[in-house]
């Protein structure tokens, strides 16, 4: 599987994050990016929070005298054979910390249409795929959208500070079927209250996948009016001219293992 592999900067870490990375003087000076894994480079200007799973373990990896990435170790081991990090072959741990501490840190990613947006807690991130990180574009993917109903209902339980959550999903793709904001749209039709309802994500994952691949125009951006179709490399391509994503190549075996 190919990703893009989004560099989203942190501006500001949690109280507890900040208290949790204290002793780690390797950390000293360098500027700490979350990598999030995306098949859909394209809906990037969508974004509005990042993902990350509070029973996941995350390193800060070395990536050169600057840059650190706060990845899963399996993510590091991979990259270390990419050419990501400086030193290759060499999975430099600066420091490691629980997902949970990362909620409520303050990131920038790059092409949101937000300056700044915050990390959130959802129940469905998968350690064994991508980097553990997940961006969170609600108009297109269903999983995000349902995740953010569910954070925004009940923020205390899921210890959210409403002002993390206090946006709507931007329109970014027109379908003829389902109109600019997809993913709302299909949780609707499919009644989707949660992201609990697994079944129903699957199957409205795939048709947003589907119809925003063949059907869907840009509404947004630099490639408005071009056909997803056309505009989906060149929006890749011009993230990674800025610096701002890279390619990231997990090997096969290991997006099987996400099934059993
Ligand atoms: C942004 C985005 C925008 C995504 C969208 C999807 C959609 P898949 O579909 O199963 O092959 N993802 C990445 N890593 C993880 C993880 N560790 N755990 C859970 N989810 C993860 O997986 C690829 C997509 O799943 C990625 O692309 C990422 O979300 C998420 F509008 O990035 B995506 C219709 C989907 N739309």
């Amino acid at each position: 599987q190919e990703y893009t592999a989004m560099k989203i900067r942190v501006v500001e870490w949690s109280d507890q994050a900040a208290a949790a990375l204290a002793k780690f003087d390797a950390l000293k000076g360098k500027t700490v990016y979350l990598v999030a894994a995306t098949l859909r480079p394209e809906t990037m200007y969508g974004q509005t929070n990042c993902f990350v799973g509070t029973e996941i373990n995350y390193g800060i990896y070395n990536v050169n005298e600057k840059e650190a990435f706060l990845i899963t170790e399996r993510a590091a081991r991979n990259m270390a054979y990419q050419k990501i990090f400086e030193k290759e072959g060499n999975v430099e741990k600066l420091a490691e910390i629980n997902g949970k501490l990362l909620v409520g840190t303050k990131i920038h990613s790059p092409s949101s249409v937000f300056p700044t947006i915050y990390v959130l807690p959802m129940d469905n991130v998968l350690a064994t795929k991508g980097t553990g990180v997940v961006t969170s574009v609600p108009s297109d993917s269903p999983d995000d959208y349902a995740t953010l109903q569910d954070l925004k209902k009940k923020c205390e339980y899921y210890n959210v500070k409403p002002e993390w959550v206090d946006f709507e999903p931007i329109p970014v793709i027109e379908t003829p079927t389902y109109g600019n904001l997809i993913a709302p749209t299909l949780c609707k039709m499919k009644k989707i209250n949660s992201q609990k309802d697994r079944v129903q994500l699957a199957e409205a994952k795939e048709i947003a996948y589907k119809e925003g691949f063949y059907q869907g125009t840009m509404c947004y951006g630099e490639y408005k009016g071009y056909k997803v179709q056309d505009a989906k490399n060149k929006i890749k391509d011009d993230l990674i001219s800025k610096g701002e994503a890279f390619v990231y190549n997990e090997p096969e075996g290991l997006v099987m293992s996400r099934s059993g």
